[in-house]
């Protein structure tokens, strides 16, 4: 009887299993948790640079003399512009003013290790002369080679570099948002190759490129292209085996986006965080690797030569970026230059302002990762990969000027300093684990860090910190 009690049992529980998962063919194409040199450069490197520029970048937003608030790379179908008229905007675009020289000296002073580039966005526009269209620099007056040229200064720069590449292409005659037919599909299958001959080109023409960064894949039309961009991911993957290419890449051929019908992540890292970190604080689960992308106005990408409502402060930035680290992932911060090839004031001032906190106290930023501990109001922990440093960079300065720790069981705090000051820290122990440092009642007018170092309570070994992905 209770053999049977078992037997029935499992074979209920293959049912659900069975029920519960599908047969994914075209799902996941490398491991899920990647661990070759490549990637972990990757999850490394924790801040990168992103560059939205193109033909959006020369009306910036205005359109015959009216101005439309919101994302400039939007204006051609917030002002209802014909694919003709918008196409004509190639004959003016001429950076005149594009230094990509001076843009990785930019972003070395703001200390980012990484770039991800805007080849092509929705309008369809190449960055690069291609092959496989006339709509690109050939047809504008410099006719230069914007990305082979940012590739170049990035990488001489020691800047790894990432392309985005919208799939969405609002010039291509080919493109469907839907296949509602058979002349649907036929011009659909001639676009889908134009995509895997541009994606091809980009990987043989930038060699040194660490990746891609695929937008524009929310279309009914993409989503049934499953089994196509999961051969497409195989053959770039052939052609430049380090490739790391973003979840925003793919569907399955049951449709499910980002993560295939059985919950498990597609591409290399989850890029669905756009505009928004994880929140609640705790909802993502540190064992994957993630990447948050993030505007410095409200919700604008491209240049706009307008910005209004809230612009992000350097601390702000300074702070989403840490949280990021803290949970594992990483914070490509945007900016959008003019269609000259120069730079906002503003943006120039956040290079600045941001590059004197990182060249400070990056220490708690690069090769860092999730701590394990439990989060605190006054900032966020981030531990070193290569030790048993743990850090608190902290935010707000409580009025007590006492900031809590409270350590996992069987963990004890040995010592705790300010990485940039002398200033002493007096410990208290509160209850078993619980502690309070007692810093010195003055201004704090930036974030800090505070270095502190956990063993165990037990014995005198030193606490490693548990393997961070
Ligand atoms: C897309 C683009 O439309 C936008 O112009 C910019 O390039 C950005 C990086 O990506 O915008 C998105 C993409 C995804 C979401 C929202 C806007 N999303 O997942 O919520």
């Amino acid at each position: 009887m209770y053999r049977l009690l078992i037997l029935l049992f499992c074979s209920l529980s293959t049912v659900t299993v069975s029920a519960q998962s599908k047969n994914v063919r075209y799902g996941q194409v490398s491991p899920q948790v990647r661990q070759d040199p490549a990637m972990q450069k990757f999850r490394q490197n924790r801040f990168g640079q992103f560059i939205h520029w193109g033909l959006f970048s020369i009306p910036a937003g205005e359109w015959k003399g009216k101005i439309y608030p919101g994302a400039s790379e939007f204006l051609k179908s917030y002002a209802d512009i014909s694919t003709e008229d918008w196409a004509q905007l190639r004959y003016q675009f001429d950076p005149v003013n594009y230094d990509p020289v001076e843009w990785a000296g930019y972003a070395r002073q703001m200390g980012v290790k990484y770039a991800t580039f805007t080849t092509k966005h929705h309008d369809g526009f190449c960055l690069w002369p291609s092959k496989y269209t006339d709509f690109d620099m050939d047809e504008t007056p410099s006719k230069r080679d914007l990305v082979g040229e940012f590739v170049k200064a990035y990488n001489d720069a020691g800047i790894d570099v990432y392309l985005y590449y919208s799939i969405l292409d609002w010039h291509h005659p080919d493109w469907r948002y839907s296949l509602e037919n058979k002349e649907d599909s036929v011009a659909f299958d001639r676009f889908r190759d134009y995509v895997k001959d541009q994606m091809t080109e980009l990987v043989q023409r930038y060699p040194t490129i660490k990746g891609f960064w695929i937008d524009g894949t929310w279309d009914e039309s993409w989503k049934k292209s499953g089994k196509f961009s999961y051969e497409l991911e195989v053959c770039l993957k052939k052609l430049s085996p380090d490739l790391i290419i973003n979840s925003r890449f793919r569907a399955d051929e049951y449709g499910a986006r980002h993560f295939d019908s059985n919950g498990v992540l597609m591409g290399d890292y989850e890029s669905g965080y756009e505009r928004r970190l994880p929140s609640p604080y705790d909802t993502i689960v540190p064992t994957r690797d993630w990447e948050a992308v993030m505007t410095i106005p409200e919700n604008i990408w491209g240049y706009h030569k307008q910005w209004e409502g809230h612009i992000k402060s350097s601390y702000e930035l300074i702070e989403m970026l840490t949280r990021c680290v803290a949970l594992n992932g990483n914070f490509l911060l945007n900016f959008g230059p003019k269609a000259d090839g120069s730079f906002k004031e503003e943006e120039i001032r956040l290079f600045k302002e941001i590059g004197r906190w990182i060249h400070t106290y990056g220490n708690a930023i690069f090769d860092c990762g999730y701590a394990g501990f439990e989060r605190q109001d006054w900032g966020y922990y981030t531990a070193c990969r290569n030790g048993n440093t743990v850090n608190m960079v902290v935010f707000n300065v409580p009025v007590s000027r006492m900031l809590r720790i409270k350590l996992p069981a069987k963990l004890q705090l040995s010592s705790a300093k300010f990485t940039h000051s002398s200033e002493k820290i007096r410990v208290d122990e509160s209850v078993k684990g619980e502690y309070f440092l007692h810093i010195p009642d003055k201004e704090y007018k930036e974030p800090f860090v505070i270095e502190i170092e956990v063993k165990n309570a037990d014995g005198n070994g030193i606490y490693y910190m548990p393997p961070l992905i």
